[in-house]
């Protein structure tokens, strides 16, 4: 039974079929933001991801050390408690199963059941303890620009492409007033994963807000939708912006960049030795018939 953990229990692709169903049955949720927990889902499979540095090889998802109270309270994983206690009934349903497992798998999940890309993903990422924690400012500061895109993430070892394929993720989900002090999405469809993001930052005019927060862009003609100082960076910047462009064009190339970095992504900081198997597709109906 694969609810009880023992010893000698070794979970197959099916076990986290399964888990990958009990996740997807949580994202609805209405009331909530967009009636949708893929997106804050989709961020804290980033966040516990983009810690990552190549260097030394510290951060990253090994560890989920998310979990503790130094790096659940770094400034950039405000709000992100929403999504790890949501997907605690699940660790609780699936003992057997890894925090970093578990969280990456969710992302995996938010990106698909959203219309997103298939996200190859693969088990093998073990609980740590505290004194893996990275220190904070590991993750991108939205007031900044191209610069500080390109050190953060040449950080974890991507180039421009995957950079600017990464970030596309704010199709989805919005920014919060009392978690990140912005405030509203990036899309009119938040809960749909598209290229959305793109075409909107290309073709539509932006002006700065006028209000108390931090400075963020508005669309002028709906002054509904929202763009961060970082976000505006892509197609500021001359190599981000052809990637955008490329984007905006071609959903499907988008689509298949996003799933290759994102997919790395999730695999930052991961000893060879520990994955379990090859990557493989999770919740896809191929993965259902197997
Ligand atoms: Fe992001 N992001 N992100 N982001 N992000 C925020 C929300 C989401 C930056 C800043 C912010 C990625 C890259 C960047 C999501 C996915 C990704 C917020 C609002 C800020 C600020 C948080 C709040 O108030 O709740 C910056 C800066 C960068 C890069 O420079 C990447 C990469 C990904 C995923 C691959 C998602 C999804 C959200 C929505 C969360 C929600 O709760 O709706």
């Amino acid at each position: 039974d694969s609810a009880k953990p023992s010893a000698a229990f070794v979970p197959t692709k099916a076990d986290y079929e399964k888990v990958y169903n009990a996740i997807t049955d949580i994202f609805d949720k209405e009331g909530y933001d967009d009636g949708s927990l893929a997106p804050v889902i989709l961020r804290l499979a980033w966040h516990a991801s983009g810690t990552y540095n190549k260097e030394d090889g510290t951060g990253g998802s090994n560890y989920a050390t998310m979990r503790f109270p130094n790096e659940a309270g770094h400034g950039a994983n405000a709000g992100l408690s929403v999504a790890r206690d949501a997907l605690e009934p699940i660790k609780k349903q699936f003992p057997w199963i890894s925090y970093g497992d578990l969280w990456t798998l969710a992302g995996v999940a938010a990106v698909q059941e959203t219309g997103g890309p298939a996200i190859p993903w693969r088990a093998g990422r073990i609980d740590g303890v505290e004194a893996h924690q990275t220190p904070d400012g590991r993750l991108p500061d939205a007031a900044q620009g191209s610069s500080h895109i390109r050190d953060i993430f040449g950080r974890m070892g991507f180039n421009d492409q995957e950079m600017v394929a990464l970030i596309g993720a704010h199709a989805l989900g919005r920014c919060h007033s009392d978690r990140s002090g912005y405030e509203g999405p990036w899309t009119f469809s938040p809960v749909t994963f598209s290229n959305e993001f793109y075409n909107l930052l290309l073709n539509d005019a932006w002006q700065w807000k006028k209000w108390k927060g931090p400075a963020q862009y508005e669309d002028k003609k709906t002054k509904s939708l929202m763009m961060l100082p970082a976000d505006m960076a892509v197609v500021q910047d001359k190599e981000f912006k052809k990637w955008a462009q490329t984007y905006a064009k071609d959903e499907q190339k988008f689509f298949d960049d996003f799933s290759k970095a994102f997919s790395t992504m999730l695999e930052l900081g991961v000893p060879k030795e520990q994955w379990k198997s090859e990557p493989y597709k999770v919740g896809q109906p191929e993965a259902a018939a197997a």
